[in-house]
């Protein structure tokens, strides 16, 4: 009973917010009886609504609650069955005024007690990602407070397009300890390019109060190729005259296509002088990344002396997402075709003129 009659010692006052409620902590031993009296003022004739609640610190345990009374006054008397540490917590649940001021006559000592928190850590703040791989990335839940916190579970949610999100980790953790923190992994899987957010939400317990943490994180996929192929062009065979004429000697020209991701198709379109381009067409590979453009002898014949124009398109392999992939047109190639020059014709008048002879001599037997 002695602690009973110290209550005279001990005045201390607070003011207690609606929104927040004033939390104390204090240690009992086992078997210590205690009384609390709290004294609150009335106003304009209603009551505030002025509750207190104990809770075995470690385990959340509630071991006291005010009986339900309009008054304003709450006497708490108390024997403990444990020796540890109790929260007080006192709450200004409804009624008038947000900020009520209380005086306590207690023999305990109390000492204010904060609200717990969590935090989210990301081990990485920026998450960036291409656009052809998806990422587990680790977060980790930790307790900021002084004292464990109950029931904690994870939403996360993004409403962007750009990504899709699981989270493969754990979602629920029944008891968070204090400085303790508890991981979880997201597999996040790129969808398109751009700046996705990814809203991460904790609810804890923690006494009978619930609270709820939120926090965003950032991602940005970006694309693994932004570089269209490479087009070079390694051999060109302009065949002469009598190559074409003699020998069925196409024209060629032999290029090499490159790209990071590889080489989807290549395609070619050509004219000769001043006419219409010809459709794109598919060009042959010779061998990895070496590809040939031929125009037959046939073709080259009715047009000795013109200019070839040839232009090369490219397309690259890169398809994570629709539109991934990028083309490159090449410049405008041109190439002259051998044309029936003069060292051409003393030939043909040599061949003449040795015809010539064999003629005569065949006649003058
Ligand atoms: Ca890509
Ligand atoms: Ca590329
Ligand atoms: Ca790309």
């Amino acid at each position: 009973m002695a602690s009973a009659w110290a209550l005279k010692d001990v005045a201390v006052s607070y003011l207690v917010n609606k929104s927040t409620p004033l939390l104390f902590r204090a240690s009992f031993v086992k078997g210590q009886r205690t009384l609390m009296l709290v004294f609150w003022p009335r106003v304009c004739e209603q009551y505030t609504d002025i509750n207190v609640k104990m809770f075995n610190v470690y385990t959340g345990e509630l071991i006291y609650e005010s009986s339900n009374i309009r008054d304003n006054f709450e006497l708490i008397d108390i024997t403990t069955n444990e020796s540890t540490m109790y929260l007080i917590e006192i709450i200004n649940d409804n009624g008038v005024g947000d900020q009520v001021p209380l005086v306590i006559f207690t023999s305990l000592e109390l000492k204010e007690a904060s609200i717990p928190g969590v935090s989210l850590l990301p081990y990485v703040e920026n998450i960036t990602m291409t656009d052809s791989e998806s990422k587990v990335v680790k977060f980790g839940i930790r307790n900021t407070g002084s004292y464990p916190v109950f029931n904690v579970t994870i939403d996360v949610h993004t409403s962007s397009s750009f990504i899709n999100i699981v989270n493969i980790g754990h979602g629920n953790f029944p008891k968070l300890n204090p400085k303790e923190t508890l991981n979880f992994s997201l597999f996040i899987q790129p969808v398109d390019i751009g700046e996705a957010s990814i809203n991460i939400t904790c609810m804890y317990h923690f006494l009978d109060l619930s609270f709820t943490y939120s926090k965003t994180v950032t991602v940005s996929v970006v694309d693994d190729d932004t570089k269209p192929p490479e087009i070079k062009v390694l051999e060109v065979q302009t065949p002469s005259v009598l190559e074409i004429l003699l020998l069925g000697k196409k024209f060629m020209v032999k290029f090499k296509v490159t790209d990071e991701s590889g080489v989807a198709e290549v395609y070619v379109r050509y004219k000769i002088s001043k006419g219409e381009y010809s459709d794109w067409l598919i060009c042959k590979k010779i061998s990895e990344n070496i590809y040939v453009f031929e125009i037959s002898a046939s073709t080259l014949k009715s047009h000795l002396g013109e200019k070839v124009y040839i232009q090369f398109r490219a397309i690259d392999m890169d398809n994570d997402r629709p539109g991934d992939n990028l083309e490159v047109t090449s410049q405008e190639y041109s190439f002259q075709l051998s044309t029936l020059s003069y060292e051409y014709l003393i030939l043909a008048s040599i061949i003449v003129v040795i015809a010539l002879i064999v003629a005569l001599r065949r006649l003058r037997r």
